[in-house]
């Protein structure tokens, strides 16, 4: 078994008698199968995957061709799963439950089921303690997973200065022509959705593409491939045309401020002590308020993990974090920019995994 999933079954062990896994991302997990449905019981360090009859063949093939470990027992999802559940926790004390991620109603059924067991909180904490820290399996599929966005970006640039001006060259289709590209380059999926603003509109941090010509002034955008599940993250602000004084300074302090941070952060920090660092430099230029949200976010089979680099956030973010730097100016009604990459921890520092280039590029 993996050292990760040894290591979850351990701290699961510590805290009840068994835990049930409902969400698909931490049955992916534990698996490493993709499907919307179905359950993973795990117990004693012994790992039983329920999977209903749309994915109960494929899952063992891929359990034949190594690809799904061969300690863990495939059952086939029946009507009743119920019974198949409280066959396996029915004589358990008490069971964890991803108490994040389930709803209101699916928990009342399951103490209704369970009515001899206490259902446990905290599961979904110990699966997110757990996936923050990514082994070099995983560190490996987000390089990938970025190194298809960082392509992606080399030929959108190219792709924009041959479009820029065409009646139908709308944030809309730079948006799918980034996807396509994406998508046709190994990614298995996109990391979330692509988000395109140019002109004014580049002062909303996640604003949506539309159906309107690429505008003049900033064009920001914030995209990702998924590779193998494994997400990746990266934010780059071009200028079509020139940019005036008061543009290139907003630029140059996001980039001041994101250098700030990738020099200092590193594993073990206290989070707001590395949101911090770049939020000081846009404080000091005089841009106080326009960083509205937190530094970064770190990602892996979500795009959205924890633990965050968030403002005043006292935790600290361990060793082996893949997390993302992204400080932005929003000057409302005006424009914006941000500058994104996705670093890996390290106890002296972080290695940045984007490749792009972060001069401002003027198309
Ligand atoms: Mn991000």
């Amino acid at each position: 078994m993996r050292e990760n999933i040894k290591s979850l079954c351990n701290k699961i062990s510590e805290k009840a008698d068994a835990m049930l896994v409902t969400s698909p991302v931490n049955r992916r997990y534990v698996t490493g199968f993709n499907s919307s449905d179905g359950f993973v019981v795990i117990r004693d360090g012994k790992i039983t995957f329920i999977t209903d009859p749309r994915y109960y063949e494929s899952a063992c093939i891929k359990q034949r061709n190594g690809c799904i470990d061969e300690e863990i027992v495939i059952e086939r999802q029946t009507p009743k799963v119920m019974l198949q559940l409280k066959q396996l926790l029915d004589d358990c004390k008490n069971v964890l439950f991803e108490d994040k991620n389930i709803s209101y109603d699916r928990y009342l059924h399951f103490c209704e089921v369970f009515e001899n067991v206490e259902l446990v909180t905290g599961g979904s904490d110990i699966f997110s303690c757990c996936r923050a820290v990514k082994t070099p399996e995983e560190l490996q599929k987000i390089k990938t997973a970025q190194s298809i966005t960082d392509k992606a970006f080399g030929y959108i640039v190219n792709f924009i200065a041959d479009n820029i001006g065409k009646d139908d060259f709308t944030e809309k289709a730079l948006q799918l022509e980034l996807d396509y590209y994406m998508m046709k380059n190994g990614a298995d999926g996109l990391a979330f959705d692509t988000i395109v603003v140019s002109g004014s509109k580049s002062s909303l941090p996640h604003g949506v593409a539309e159906d309107v010509p690429v505008a003049k002034g900033f064009l920001t955008m914030d995209f990702g491939a998924k590779f193998s599940g494994y997400c990746s993250d990266m934010t780059r602000t071009v200028c079509i045309g020139k940019p005036d004084n008061d543009m290139k300074r907003v630029y140059d302090t996001t980039l001041e401020a994101q250098l700030a941070a990738l020099d200092k952060v590193h594993g073990e920090m206290v989070s707001g002590e590395a949101d911090k660092l770049a939020r000081d430099v846009i404080d000091t230029a005089g841009y106080r308020g326009a960083f509205g949200h937190s530094l970064g976010h770190s990602l892996g089979l979500e795009i959205h993990e924890s633990p965050n680099f968030s403002p005043n956030a006292q935790y600290t973010v361990p060793n082996g974090v893949v997390i993302s730097v992204e400080p932005g100016i929003y000057l409302e009604g005006k424009y914006g920019v941000r500058i994104e990459d996705i670093v890996y921890l390290k106890d002296d520092g972080c290695e940045n995994l984007t490749g792009s280039t972060k001069h401002l590029i003027v198309i």
